[in-house]
């Protein structure tokens, strides 16, 4: 059995408690590795070290803070096939999406920030009589880094390399369901020669691990990005203590279709914002709108389609849909579509496990892509987040009707929009309550664009500028001319 150890001060150490859980591989039901039960004292270690090392690291160069992230992404990428079979084995997910979605986005991660930070600038503000502003942005210090387990080195990484890059030290805690390339990237980080107690990667699980770090003193910012519960609590800790605070957290977004949509497209692209990743992707469009009169075609065709997906063992490169990523998460995705069907829900496909996926994954947890209609849009089905393979379909009448409905739950993440129509598309996408909005189109990204939800979806930004502003603090420096 593989056994990982947290990353403390430039070392590979073992856990305070000395006790590991074991970590699952979705596709096969088995443990298959060990994971360090962290704790409070183990979260005291690295922050201490993280604290050490922030003067220095704040003090090195743009210069050779960028060649050192540069260096992190040419280890990812070095090993990137190898990589790409660890996340699926961790994750469940499918081969193919590792190898051409989660580890090229962590790759672009570091670099993007890396370079971003070579190419900053300062604000002046020139007063009318006499004076000039200027404005410093510090690093804050010791920054916590929360990720969750449905794109687990992609959102890590997302957080860590404009933390690092701005000239912070950090605390990382990846997901205890998923910690394995939190881990690698421990290695290839080491390697790569950043300075120890730069990154400090602390393992465990999230009520033990999570409030010493995010209450600890010394953590001037968290981010994080997980369920909207958990975004609460971290919010309760951290409120009072006034540290700055990004939550990115659920969704339950639309995905709105009218009449005069390209079918083609958007049942094609429906089809992965339903389905890529089993549906465990924040982003994924689980509510999708009908304008009525191509209500019932578009049902057949989406069903249809749904159909043809191939689920599979995760490593086989074939494999369009893998295993979900634990059985507590299973069983909260079935207990879902049971919900749904008690509220009157009709499940025109899915709904249970496929009958056998292959002998090694026999014991695996899959679901099979679930499509499901007749609900109202108050029920639990359309109002709480399943974060699994299952979509509702609902018809609306009108342009206003197909809004409300949008907007009618209390997350707004993204949502995607449908239709041949340029001034109807403008006009729902400002009316849509949204973090993002794609436009005949679905997670296309560009890591400079703000990226972060509204309502129970979080608060704040991250993504280009947003990052850099979030991990750093202004300061304004007034001389009388
Ligand atoms: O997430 P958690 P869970 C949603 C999804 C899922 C639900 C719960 O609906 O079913 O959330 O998933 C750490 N202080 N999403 O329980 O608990 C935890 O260790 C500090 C949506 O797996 O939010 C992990 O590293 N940290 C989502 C991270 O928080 C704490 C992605 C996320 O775990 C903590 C994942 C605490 N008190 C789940 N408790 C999305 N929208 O992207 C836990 N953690």
């Amino acid at each position: 059995m593989i056994r990982i150890q947290h990353f403390i001060d430039g070392a590979f150490v073992e856990p305070h408690s000395g006790t590991y859980f074991d970590d699952v591989d979705p596709a096969q039901g088995k443990p298959y590795a060990e994971v360090p039960d962290g704790d409070a004292d183990d979260v005291e270690r690295a922050v201490a070290s993280a604290k050490a090392a922030f003067p220095a690291w704040s003090q090195t160069s743009a210069a050779e803070r960028s060649r050192l992230l540069l260096a992190i992404a040419d280890g990812i990428e070095r090993e990137i096939d190898e990589l790409s079979r660890i996340e699926s084995i961790d994750n469940g997910k499918p081969i193919t999406l590792a190898r051409s979605s989660d580890l090229p986005r962590a790759v672009a991660n570091f670099r993007f920030f890396a370079t971003a930070i070579l190419h900053a600038h300062s604000e002046l503000h020139v007063a009318d009589r006499g004076g000039l502003n200027y404005t410093l942005r510090r690093p804050l210090g010791v920054v916590a880094c929360i990720s969750p387990w449905n794109l687990p080195l992609y959102l890590l990484t997302w957080k860590i390399a404009p933390a690092l890059a701005t000239g912070n030290t950090v605390v990382a805690k990846p997901s205890e369901i998923t910690p394995m390339t939190a881990f690698h990237l421990s290695r290839i980080v080491e390697a790569a020669g950043l300075p120890p107690g730069v990154l400090n990667v602390v393992h465990g699980f999230g009520p033990k691990v999570g409030p010493p770090l995010t209450g600890h003193p010394d953590v001037r910012a968290v981010s994080f990005t997980g369920g909207t519960a958990t975004g609460g609590l971290i919010a309760a800790e951290v409120a009072p203590k006034f540290k700055k605070l990004s939550l990115e957290l659920g969704g339950k977004n639309p995905n709105v279709v009218f009449a005069d949509a390209d079918m083609d497209e958007t049942i094609k692209t429906s089809l992965r914002s339903s389905f890529q990743n089993q549906g465990q992707i924040c982003l994924c469009g689980s509510r999708i709108l009908v304008e009525k009169s191509a209500y019932p075609a578009f049902v057949e065709r989406f069903v249809a389609a749904a159909q043809t997906l191939r689920q599979g063992d995760p490593l086989d490169p074939a494999t369009e849909q893998g295993a979900i990523v634990s059985k507590p998460h299973f069983d909260k995705v079935m207990s879902y579509i049971a919900l749904a069907k008690k509220e009157g829900g009709t499940v025109l496909c899915g709904g249970s496990p496929p009958g056998s996926v292959n002998d090694r994954c026999k014991d695996g947890f899959f679901i099979s892509p679930t499509v499901i209609v007749d609900l109202p849009m108050s029920c639990r089905t359309n109002q709480e987040e399943i974060f699994g393979p299952v979509v509702t379909i609902t018809p609306f009448a009108t342009e206003d009707e197909a809004i409300s409905l949008a907007n009618g739950t209390t997350y707004g993440l993204s949502a995607s929009v449908w239709t041949q129509n340029l001034a109807r598309a403008h006009r729902v996408a400002d009316r849509i309550e949204a973090g993002t909005v794609w436009i005949n189109c679905w997670m296309v990204r560009d890591l400079r664009v703000p990226f972060g939800g509204v309502k129970g979806s979080g608060v704040g930004r991250e993504g280009g500028e947003d990052s850099l502003r979030f991990f750093t603090e202004p300061k304004n420096v007034c001389v009388k001319t």
